[in-house]
């Protein structure tokens, strides 16, 4: 089985992310499968591109890509990806499409093909807050998921998804009543959530409601 994991690099003033940040501290092996991890730029152009030519050479069974979604209190795991780039400031590379879609003529969404409640599920059991998401909004993150998505199509049976991430506390210093969570929960939680997906205790079908 092989596993890809992605976390993007800061953006929008922040010197950290805890998204990828979260993926280096996840162990090597997973259930006695290899985490091969990437750090993706915040760019449009650049992360998707990026991902399709790891997802073409690797070919692999499983791909979860992490952002970071300032404001949210819990781990995000997102539901769906829609073919739209509506950026509300610049990325890295200082572009900012408005109302463009990722894939010209592609579906208007793609569904994260991962068991999401399962993920879910899996890091409530460790102890780390997680609920569903229904929006991965309009900008680089909602883009990398649909392009990666849209790039496992090729890799029948292949599943993928896309989870956002809190603040950690030191980007909260400065910005009073936002929400955080310790990375060290982060990783626990992202670790949770592959370690149930690669023991495939998830399937898609029956997984029961999580709000
Ligand atoms: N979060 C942004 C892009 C990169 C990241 O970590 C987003 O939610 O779109």
């Amino acid at each position: 089985m092989k596993v890809l994991v992605t976390g993007f690099e800061p953006f929008g003033g922040e010197t950290i992310n805890p998204a990828w940040e979260a993926v280096k501290l996840l162990p090597d092996e997973i259930e006695g499968v290899v985490i091969l991890r990437q750090e993706v730029p915040v760019s449009f152009r650049q992360s998707v591109e990026l991902v399709t030519e790891w997802i073409r050479k690797e070919r692999p069974d499983l791909v979860l890509c992490v952002g970071q979604a300032g404001g949210r209190a819990s781990l995000t795991v997102e539901r769906v990806a829609i073919n739209l780039m509506d950026a509300p400031i610049p990325d890295n590379d200082g572009d900012m499409p408005r109302d463009v879609p990722v894939v010209p003529d592609g579906p208007d969404g793609l569904f994260a093909t991962i068991p999401v409640k399962a993920a879910v599920a899996a890091a409530r059991k460790a102890g780390v807050a997680a609920e569903l998401s229904c929006s991965a909004g309009t900008y680089v993150c909602n883009c990398l998921m649909y392009g990666m998505l849209h790039a496992l199509r090729e890799l029948p049976g292949a599943r993928g998804g896309f989870v956002h991430v809190p603040f950690i506390p030191s980007q909260t210093a400065d910005k009073p009543g936002r929400p955080s969570m310790a990375l060290e929960d982060i990783a626990k939680g992202l670790a949770a959530m592959l370690s149930a997906l690669i023991a495939g205790e998830a399937s898609s079908a029956g997984e029961g409601t999580i709000f």
